[in-house]
């Protein structure tokens, strides 16, 4: 009865319409069999007056934006899913899971979180190795905004977390995340930063 409760007032929160809420009307969905593990939603404030969600940068970035943040974890993969509204319309967003909590500066939300650590990386030199630095071992969520500035990116990973999890969603300026040999997982700059617990 109990979770009941809860899934009902997350609906009323994030509406039905989108969030695979249940009941009778929502649409199948690939990941029903997984288990909701996180929801989280927050609206991007300027740093000085932000909780959870930070922009470094209003225009990439506006304050107001709304972020929605779903874990699901079901046998052997986690699913993420990453829904934003009025943020810059019409634009790509580089966006990923960092280890960190977000602070008041972009680089306070640390490396992006992999599930097997580069050993290569440091804190001054973070990873840029494709065996590591790729989105089946880090958490990518890039996603291209239409012109109301909403849109949405999800991944699957072939993983479960373990001891570690991430704490943050960094966007950064650029509209993809590099692939390439030197520079994988880089992005630019990072123009927001969503806290938000992973389980
Ligand atoms: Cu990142």
């Amino acid at each position: 009865m109990r979770t009941v409760i809860v899934v009902s007032a997350l609906c009323v929160a994030v509406g039905c319409g989108t969030a695979g809420c249940g009941g009778e009307s929502a649409p199948p969905d690939r990941t029903a069999q997984a288990k909701v593990t996180s929801r989280q939603i927050g609206v991007l404030a300027p740093v000085d007056a932000a909780d959870t969600a930070f922009t470094y940068d209003q225009s990439a970035a506006p304050a107001g934006g709304r972020l929605e943040l779903e874990v699901m974890e079901g046998e052997g993969a986690t699913t993420v899913r990453l829904t934003v509204e009025l943020l810059q319309p019409d634009r790509g967003y580089a966006v990923h899971a960092h280890t960190e909590p977000c602070g008041l500066t972009g680089t306070d939300a640390g490396p992006h979180y992999q599930h097997e650590v580069d050993p290569a990386a440091t804190p001054d030199r973070p990873s840029v190795d494709p065996a590591y630095a790729n989105p089946q071992n880090e958490i990518w969520l890039d996603l291209t905004t239409d012109g109301q500035g909403n849109g949405s990116g999800e991944t699957t990973v072939p993983f479960v977390f373990g001891d570690r999890v991430p704490s943050s969603i960094v966007f950064h300026e650029q509209p993809k995340t590099a692939t390439e040999q030197g520079r994988a997982g880089s992005a630019g700059g990072r123009v927001a930063c969503f806290t938000a617990p992973f389980r």
